[in-house]
């Protein structure tokens, strides 16, 4: 019987999943769920045919170079790869899959809960209730923005960014986006969806700007101080993509001093580490990076993992290859 092949897992995953791994293959499994540390991955590189990582293991090109000629595949459990160095793999001649589909509708519907959160004040309502301090009914209190007839901005019209819109649409709200090119014209017609070629033609209009595109070299701080300073002041942030693509301490600037109406951030620029400043204010829902945290996802997630991995040891193109140039 032909040898299986040793899979690392750097972090806990449900059990099914585990399961169904050391059925297949030699899996070595994190059973207390602690990261690992830039040390004891460049062991797991050492070692492993296959690597398994997830969103919190920067792998950079340091650990790919020390890994071992054995590791042939990084099998990342996730959609964005960002925290994974394409170049030097592929240098190296490594594979890099990811989890592409599988959690586009729960995200959406983290960013739809996030949007309408932070333009109805839920979060502060909650805290209002907890508090103690809630002293009844009022004509004028804890009013939000209506986001019906409201004009959405999508920067990043890929899977989540079209089903964020359908939902959207379904709330009322009409659809804009941008994106490095336009959708094929029957999903535009479909979502009546408004492409503006210039991104900050498009943010200057907006009501609510939701950030929907991938963490790349071209996105990193995509929403500069300069950009941010274009939108109106009555305008909300939603972000469920990566932290790195708005500047986030610009951002917080221009929320303390009321130039943005407010945000909803399950992302941040150095996770796990908020900017302090943005805990204290009350026009912020922030979550724990936790768009796709759904228990259905994540067995999906580690279905795609294993059909990737269980593909390519067989010989054969895995379905959902990185190739970084497409990025
Ligand atoms: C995951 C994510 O929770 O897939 C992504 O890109 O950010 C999240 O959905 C995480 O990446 C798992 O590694």
């Amino acid at each position: 019987e032909k040898k299986k092949p040793i899979v690392v897992v750097t972090r806990k995953l449900p059990d099914v999943v585990e399961t169904r791994m050391m059925e297949l293959f030699d899996a070595r499994l994190n059973s207390d769920d602690a990261p690992l540390t830039h040390a004891q991955l460049i062991e797991a590189a050492q070692v492993a045919d296959v690597l398994v990582p997830t969103v919190t293991d920067r792998i950079d090109g340091d650990i790919i170079e020390k890994a071992g000629p054995q590791l042939r595949l990084i099998a990342s459990f996730g959609t964005g790869v960002d925290h994974i160095d394409l170049k030097a793999a592929r240098a190296r001649g490594i594979t890099v899959t990811n989890t592409p589909g599988v959690l586009t509708e729960d995200t959406a519907d983290m960013t739809m809960a996030l949007l309408l959160a932070v333009a109805r004040r839920l979060a502060e309502g909650e805290r209002l209730v907890r508090s103690g301090q809630w002293k009844g009914w009022g004509p004028t209190t804890m009013l939000g923005h209506r986001i019906w007839g409201k004009r959405l901005g999508i920067l990043g019209m890929g899977r989540i960014g079209q089903a964020l819109a359908r939902r959207a649409r379904a709330f009322g709200m009409s659809i804009h986006y941008h994106n490095r090119r336009r959708v094929y014209p029957d999903v535009e017609k479909e979502l009546e969806a408004t492409y503006w070629e210039s991104l900050d033609q498009m943010l200057a209009r907006m009501d609510v700007v939701s950030i929907n595109c991938p963490h790349t070299p071209a996105t990193y701080h995509l929403l500069s101080e300069r950009r941010l300073k274009l939108l109106r002041p009555h305008c909300y942030i939603v972000n469920t993509s990566r932290g790195e693509v708005i500047d986030e301490t610009a951002l917080t600037k221009m929320l303390s001093k009321g130039e943005i109406a407010g945000a909803g951030l399950d992302v941040f620029e150095h996770e796990p580490a908020v900017n302090p400043k943005l805990l204290r204010l009350d026009n912020v829902v922030l979550l724990p990076h936790m768009g796709s945290a759904t228990i259905e996802g994540r067995i999906d997630m580690g279905e795609k993992v294993i059909i990737n991995i269980k593909t390519f040891v067989d010989g054969h193109a895995p379905p959902d290859r990185v190739i970084e140039t497409l990025l």
